[in-house]
């Protein structure tokens, strides 16, 4: 596929519709990445403006429900409720899966986290809404099955990363809160320019220990925000690193979502060159029980994830 500057147009002209119209994606994916675009203008001005009080209700991790995580779920179901081409949802601030009951073609159905990191918001930090996509009914199949992935950013600038399985490409939202093509084909280089160690140290096994100094002794820096969408995006746009929230010793699944979480960025990483794992095989291949699910992650530059099965594989 021609890129942006060999189509003889600057970068910035391209918007995400054009451009997946360009790429050929089926219409009506095009139309749920779309609508979660729309969704994002109208979390943005939640963020920048809404309540942070506690909305009083909690989520099916027992966690309080910020009014934020309530609003950006809401504008997210109700954009996918709508559009036509929804069966079944599931939202990492709801209990069940849902099912489209609106006129739909029932093609995909989407597992979202709307707000990840919202309580990060109270301290200034970004934050982000993370989808997954699958051409089915069925959310409970292993993330490889996915036929795309996407997640907003909302930090000093609102970008998505998006992949439809034809490379991994970046926007920006202008100042008519489009997104405009910025970078397309993003390849994780080599090595570990920066790392994200998650979880608490001390809880560390020992061959997730041994792979924390490998990084360090290898002059890898240590960014970790809290936030997972700011902390993937920042291994992704460096071109090479690694996240990882590991197994701990009082928490032997970690802590992030298999389907709301952990499917759509491993999706992108590996769609991007790089790779996914839980620590003993592919998280793609993941099977999951249900939508509740956590798994253990390390997800960056493919040498470095291989490096940390071997480590991690040498202690048993
Ligand atoms: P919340 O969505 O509950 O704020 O958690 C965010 C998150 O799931 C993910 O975005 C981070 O990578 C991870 O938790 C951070 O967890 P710690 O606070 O334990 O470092």
């Amino acid at each position: 596929m021609t890129s942006a500057a060999e189509r003889g147009k600057t970068k910035y002209q391209i918007n995400l519709r054009r451009y997946l119209r360009e790429c050929d994606v089926d219409r009506d994916l095009t139309r749920v990445i779309c609508e979660i675009a729309n969704a994002s203008k109208y979390i943005i001005n939640a963020i920048r403006t809404g309540d942070l009080g506690v909305a009083g209700t909690s989520n099916l991790y027992g966690e309080q429900q910020l009014a934020l995580d309530v609003l950006a779920d809401r504008i997210i179901q109700k954009r996918l409720m709508y559009s036509g081409v929804v069966a079944n949802l599931a939202s990492e601030e709801l209990p069940d899966i849902i099912e489209v009951t609106h006129p739909s073609n029932k093609r995909y159905s989407i597992a979202f986290d709307p707000l990840d990191g919202s309580s990060l918001v109270d301290v200034n930090l970004a934050v982000g809404t993370i989808v997954s996509i699958f051409e089915s009914d069925n959310l409970l199949q292993p993330g490889r099955n996915q036929v795309a992935a996407l997640y907003v950013l909302y930090g000093p600038r609102t970008t998505m990363v998006v992949s439809t399985g034809k490379g991994v490409h970046e926007f920006a939202m202008n100042q008519l809160m489009e997104f405009d093509l910025v970078q397309e084909n993003i390849t994780m280089e080599g090595g570990a320019k920066v790392y994200a160690p998650g979880g608490t140290r001390a809880k560390y096994s020992p061959g997730t220990e041994k792979f924390a100094r490998h990084l360090e002794t290898n002059g890898a820096k240590l960014r970790y925000s809290g936030g997972f969408v700011p902390d993937i995006n920042q291994v992704l746009i460096k071109r090479g690193g690694v996240f990882m929230y590991p197994h701990l010793s009082d928490a032997p699944q970690g802590k992030l979502r298999v389907l709301f979480e952990l499917n759509p960025m491993a999706f992108l990483i590996e769609q991007a060159g790089g790779a996914a794992s839980t620590g003993r095989g592919r998280m793609l291949d993941v099977e999951p029980q249900g939508i509740d699910d956590r798994s253990p992650i390390f997800i960056g530059s493919k040498e470095e994830i291989a490096r940390l099965e071997q480590f991690i594989a040498e202690e048993s």
